[in-house]
């Protein structure tokens, strides 16, 4: 990919907002972080902004206590990661009035190339291997920005095992892993942590299990009550979809997720011949052939009755 344009600006300015999609994920937190510290490597004013709260699971990377939530005033460039349009990035005001120049750079499909510079590469794992590409030409890869570009791939490539696993992202982890990255120790903080609340999550959600068209369809409810009573986080949410995905001979997951009464966000995965971001699109959102979601306003009925006939009619289409 050529990132002349990217260099260009940076030649140019010299203060930077960066920043990714709400209900941050692994890819979002560990990109902005490393984007950030090198960005200040290079002597550059950078501030890391996120408008949630980083999850309790991403709080080692280093520097991720220095995400701000806002900021004020104006910036010469803001720098948006792993987000798929400007909406989801969570601003009140739109990025124009924010700062002067708006860079997008990430890796979904559905990406609405919302920047003044826009660097989309569907085919990176994750924004983090995209960034590893721009910042070692920009400066060197310190033990702190590996650990966050690290972290970028293998949450987005679930533990290096979703299909984005490629020989590409495998070498740039063998490079970071040689500048001293531990792959345990990060696995245990992404992956293997757990609250009592999230186990009980789990517990309650599984219990709402349901398997549809001959087995190929499996679906999650996760209620307002289910949270409430769990205890659990947002946070926690991620990942359960899984369980509904790994059940053999399940090609579609889907997730339903009730964030109020009326508001339905809803998660797609598919294991092999269902590309999901063509449903999620059907819906207003988007994402990846493996990996999709949309948000609803309906009830979760509503929303069942009406994303399941869609996913049905594509099994059934796509099968013949
Ligand atoms: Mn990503």
């Amino acid at each position: 990919m050529d990132f002349s344009a990217f260099y260009n600006i940076l030649a140019k300015y010299n203060s930077y907002i960066v920043t990714s999609h709400i209900v941050p994920d692994g890819d979002g937190i560990g990109s902005v972080l490393a984007m950030m510290l090198a960005l200040q490597k290079a002597g550059k004013n950078a501030v890391a902004v996120v408008r949630d709260t980083v999850p309790d699971k991403y709080i080692f990377l280093p520097y991720a206590r220095t995400i701000k939530k806002d900021f004020d005033g104006k910036y010469d460039v803001i720098i948006s990661l792993d987000c798929g349009d400007e909406e989801r990035l969570g601003f009140e005001k739109p990025l124009k009035d924010l700062g002067k120049i708006v860079v997008n750079i990430d890796h979904h499909k559905s990406n609405t190339f919302f920047g003044d510079i826009n660097i989309i590469d569907c085919h990176a794992s994750s924004v983090g291997e995209i960034l590893y590409h721009i910042i070692k030409d920009l400066t060197i890869i310190d033990m702190d920005i590996a650990t966050n570009i690290y972290t970028s791939i293998i949450t987005d490539t679930g533990s290096l095992r979703y299909s984005n696993t490629t020989p590409s992202c495998l070498r740039i982890l063998a490079e970071l892993v040689e500048k001293g990255v531990k792959p345990d120790f990060i696995s245990r903080q992404v992956f293997e942590k757990r609250s009592i609340e999230s186990v009980n999550l789990i517990k309650m959600a599984l219990n709402t299990l349901e398997i549809l068209s001959d087995g190929m369809l499996a679906c999650i409810f996760i209620t307002k009550e289910i949270m409430e009573k769990s205890g659990a986080k947002e946070e926690d949410t991620d990942g359960i979809i899984n369980y509904a995905r790994e059940i053999e001979g399940v090609e579609v997951a889907v997730l339903f997720k009730e964030k109020e009464e009326g508001l339905i966000k809803v998660g797609f995965r598919s294991n092999d011949w269902i590309d999901v971001s063509k449903i999620a699109e059907e819906f207003g959102g988007g994402g990846h052939a493996r990996a999709a979601g949309c948000t609803l306003k309906a009830t979760l009925n509503e929303t069942r009755e009406n994303v399941l006939n869609s996913v049905k009619k594509y099994l059934a289409r796509e099968k013949s």
